[in-house]
């Protein structure tokens, strides 16, 4: 592939509702969006660091400042014959994870457009229809928390995740269980807890939920393995697996029982195949976070969650949860059983609408190769 030009833009995306974590709130959504164009053909990815660095080092500004200066120039002068030269490619730069998958995978989606393909076929991957849940943050009070949830349940979502943090944990798991007794439910800390709440963390035991995502430091592995050997409830690692590497020894210490894969965290889909793999070959179950993507970075999760070992319900959700408008066409559906229905299009099966995402564009800078 003759790379001829890459297009990368701040977009801002208002969200319909607040999505808080423990780690704070989220109101506007800040992403980058690249654009790899060959030969009449164009690629799509997103970047899906948070605003700021409080999921992981990286923020909107880090990611605009890492592609800009070190991830696109070495990309855009390289001889690519398959996205899976990409990675390589970027391996001397250390961590920035989300910077680098914004242009690996649009890389994937211009490749795949070239021979007319989907993403998810070359991928190897077979699942057609996806189970989807929907991860619900902090909420003022807890009437208000189970009146979302009921209204996620009657749009068919099959598994609730609840955000929690100290002072909002086991009182509100408590409340949802009185209200839904059979529901399908998780947690997901964003590394709030220490070692010394696990007498607290224990309590949660009580409630039959399906998983504690990543409830410790967002860089630990051996303090959840002490956790995972107190706790009945599986625990899901998040923030701690940055690559294949990190998944190996997190399963061989006892660290996890699950592992949710983000293409932004590992650093784009041949990373992200390479830890599907590794937890597959060990019995180890995963499904596909979410990083309140546009359509463009929702349609690249569709496409990985299509992979055999995606066998739990990921945070891959409709488009009208989190937007009045997204930026692709049709947007993201979710149909009334709770499945997405994997679209057969080429690249990311979606179409990018310009002048949707125009409007949307702060700032944009464009890079053309010595090559053309
Ligand atoms: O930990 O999974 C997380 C959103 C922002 C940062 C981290 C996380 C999340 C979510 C939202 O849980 C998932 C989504 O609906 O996109
Ligand atoms: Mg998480």
């Amino acid at each position: 592939m003759k790379i001829e030009q890459i297009e990368m833009r701040e977009v801002q995306m208002p969200l319909i509702s607040f999505f808080e974590t423990s780690f704070g709130r989220t109101t506007l959504r800040r992403v980058i969006l690249i654009r790899v164009f060959s030969d009449g053909v164009v690629g799509y990815g997103e970047a899906t660091s948070p605003e700021g660095p409080f999921y992981n080092h990286e923020s909107t500004e880090t990611a605009w400042h890492i592609l800009e200066d070190f991830v696109i120039p070495p990309i855009l002068n390289a001889k690519i014959d398959h996205p899976l030269d990409v990675a390589p490619l970027l391996k001397r730069i250390r961590g920035h994870n989300m910077a680098k998958a914004a242009l690996e995978t649009a890389i994937w989606d211009l490749y795949s457009r070239n021979l007319k393909k989907p993403i998810y076929q070359l991928l190897g991957g077979s699942r057609q229809t996806l189970d989807c849940g929907v991860s619900i943050g902090i909420q003022e009070s807890i009437d208000e928390l189970l009146t979302k949830i009921e209204r996620e349940l009657e749009a068919g979502y099959q598994r609730i995740k609840i955000k929690i943090k100290p002072g909002w944990d086991v009182r509100v798991v408590q409340e949802i269980r009185k209200r839904f007794q059979k529901i399908v439910l998780m947690c997901d800390a964003n590394s709030a807890y220490k070692l010394q709440d696990l007498e607290h963390l224990k309590s949660l035991d009580d409630f039959g939920l399906l998983m504690i995502e990543q409830p410790l430091a967002w860089n630990d592995i051996l303090d959840h393995v002490q956790l995972q050997k107190a706790l009945k409830t599986p625990i899901c690692l998040d923030e701690s697996i940055l690559d294949a590497e990190d998944a190996r020894k997190a399963i061989e210490a006892g660290a996890c029982q699950i592992i949710n894969i983000k293409l932004g965290r590992v650093g784009g889909y041949s990373e992200a195949i390479k830890v599907h793999n590794v937890c597959h070959s060990r019995q180890i179950p995963v499904w596909c976070g979410g990083m309140l993507e546009s359509g463009i970075g929702r349609a690249h999760n569709i496409a990985l969650s299509t992979l055999q070992n995606f066998s739990l319900p990921g945070d891959v959700s409709a488009s009208k949860r989190y937007f009045h408008e997204d930026i692709v066409d049709p947007a993201i559906e979710v149909d009334p059983a709770g499945k997405i229905h994997v679209s057969p299009g080429l690249g990311i099966g979606f179409q990018p609408k310009m002048s949707r995402i125009n409007k949307v564009t702060v700032r944009m800078k464009c890079f053309r190769s010595k090559q053309s």
